[in-house]
């Protein structure tokens, strides 16, 4: 069986890997050609632990390559991105692109998954999109069970950092288009999958995907509220969650500086966009988290005022970011709500404006103008007049700042 994964980012290039250890001949399509030839040469261009040592297995092993263009295949599997366009529009232009791409070299009795984190519908769209430019061949949206092409919607669903293990172990949601579909698309990932593939239609495979990051999204704006709502009141939140979490029926999650990462803030405007009048709580939780930076702002412009109260100068003032990725343990900067608030920051702030985050040595290029200055953790906790927590890194959380130092602390390790 050869199957051909479209889309080598952070959920193609993990699953081509894991065809391809499960020994399945695995071609790996890219547009972009600097991919195409760090693959090809067994390296990877994403930072994931244990892909690397799958990568440069599956393809010295000759079971993985990779190409600009798409080749014939048995089964095809499309994961690009679905960014926003407008106002929280889901873009279907790289799904579209991809069918374009793959049509020509489709043939009778090829499979094609959609992995890609898609609105409702959007199963049907491809299937219109290959239909259009594939008039000799048959689809399941006209030929049913007899057609010679099934398509299947099936949603990663893995966890970043922790990539490789849930590729395998998690369940799958399949929805085909039609019952042969399904059937098809969990044979196929039945090879290197060990949880269970429990077969749903497409467009209940799309909900649920948008379902789950849409659940974690308004838990967390819920703890996020709680947050805000303990600050004025004068309560410590983490205490208060941690108590009230000890009810056998409540489990809070944890307040932060907001929500980042391309999925949990992302997902949900495809359920508000779909359904934007009923959608009214799930748009709320987007508000609420992505108003979250905006708050953690204030507090440092109010722990500035009372420093300049107490008789500093504003320009003499050091202020110390600690955490700058999206969430803890991890080197991705993507959508990162601590990122956001250090540029923000840096950009306003007379004086200096120190950062620490132990998963990069150097800051992105785009960041070399803003006047954000990377140092280590003995450094800014040296250096810094303010001290701000913006994600619980390990390293973070057996440290211990100089008792004079005003912290603002939005994970609750140093409060
Ligand atoms: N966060 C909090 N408080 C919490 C938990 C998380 O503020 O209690 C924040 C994190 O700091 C981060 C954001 O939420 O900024 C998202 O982090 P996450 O660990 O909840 O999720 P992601 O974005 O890394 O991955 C999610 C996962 N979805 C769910 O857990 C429902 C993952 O399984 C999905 O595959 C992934 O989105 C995706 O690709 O959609």
């Amino acid at each position: 069986d050869t199957v051909s994964v479209i889309g080598l980012g952070y959920i193609g290039l993990p699953t081509a890997a894991a065809f391809a250890a499960a020994l399945k001949r695995v071609i790996g399509i890219d547009v972009t050609a600097s991919i195409v030839d760090t693959i090809n040469r067994g390296e990877i261009h994403i930072i994931e632990p244990e892909l690397d040592t799958a990568v440069r297995a599956a393809v010295s092993g000759g079971f993985l390559r990779a190409s600009l263009r798409p080749e014939a295949a048995d089964a095809f599997l499309i994961a690009v991105p679905t960014p926003f366009k407008n106002d929280h529009e889901p873009d279907l232009s790289y799904i579209e692109a991809a069918a374009k791409s793959l049509a020509p070299v489709l043939r009778k009795g090829d499979l094609v998954v959609l992995e890609s984190t898609s609105p409702v519908g959007a199963t049907e769209q491809l299937a219109a999109w290959l239909a259009a430019a594939r008039p000799d061949l048959s689809f399941p949206q006209d030929a049913g069970e007899q057609a010679d092409v099934n398509i299947a919607y099936c949603p990663e669903r893995v966890l970043p950092g922790h990539v490789m293990r849930e590729l395998i172990e998690n369940d799958r949601v399949i929805g085909g288009m039609t019952a042969r579909c399904s059937q098809r698309a969990c044979e196929l990932y039945k090879s290197f999958v060990r949880g269970e593939c429990i077969v749903t239609n497409a467009r209940t495979a799309e909900m649920c995907k948008l379902t789950e990051n849409a659940f974690r999204d308004v838990n967390i704006a819920f703890a996020n509220e709680l947050s805000i709502i303990c600050d004025k009141l004068g309560i410590n939140v983490w205490d208060l969650v941690g108590l009230a979490n000890r009810h056998p029926r409540v489990n809070i999650l944890q307040p932060g500086p907001g929500v980042g990462g391309h999925c949990i803030a992302v997902d949900p405007w495809f359920i508000v966009d779909s359904a934007p009048d009923e959608a009214r709580l799930i748009r709320t939780a987007r508000e609420v988290n992505n108003g979250k930076p905006g708050w953690v702002i204030n507090k440092i412009d109010e722990a500035i005022a009372q420093a300049k109260a107490d008789g500093k100068q504003h320009e003499d003032l050091t202020i110390a970011v600690f955490g700058l990725a999206f969430k803890p343990d991890i080197d991705d900067l993507r959508e990162s709500p601590a990122l956001d608030i250090a540029v923000k920051l840096a950009g306003r702030h007379p004086g200096r404006v120190l950062a620490v985050e132990p998963h990069i040595s150097v800051l992105p290029a785009k960041l070399d103008s803003s006047k954000l200055i990377l140092v280590d953790l003995p450094t800014a906790s040296a250096q810094a007049d303010i001290a701000v927590l913006l994600v619980d890194h390990k390293p973070f959380k057996d440290h211990s700042l100089p008792s004079h130092m005003k912290i603002i602390d939005t994970k609750g390790i140093w409060t």
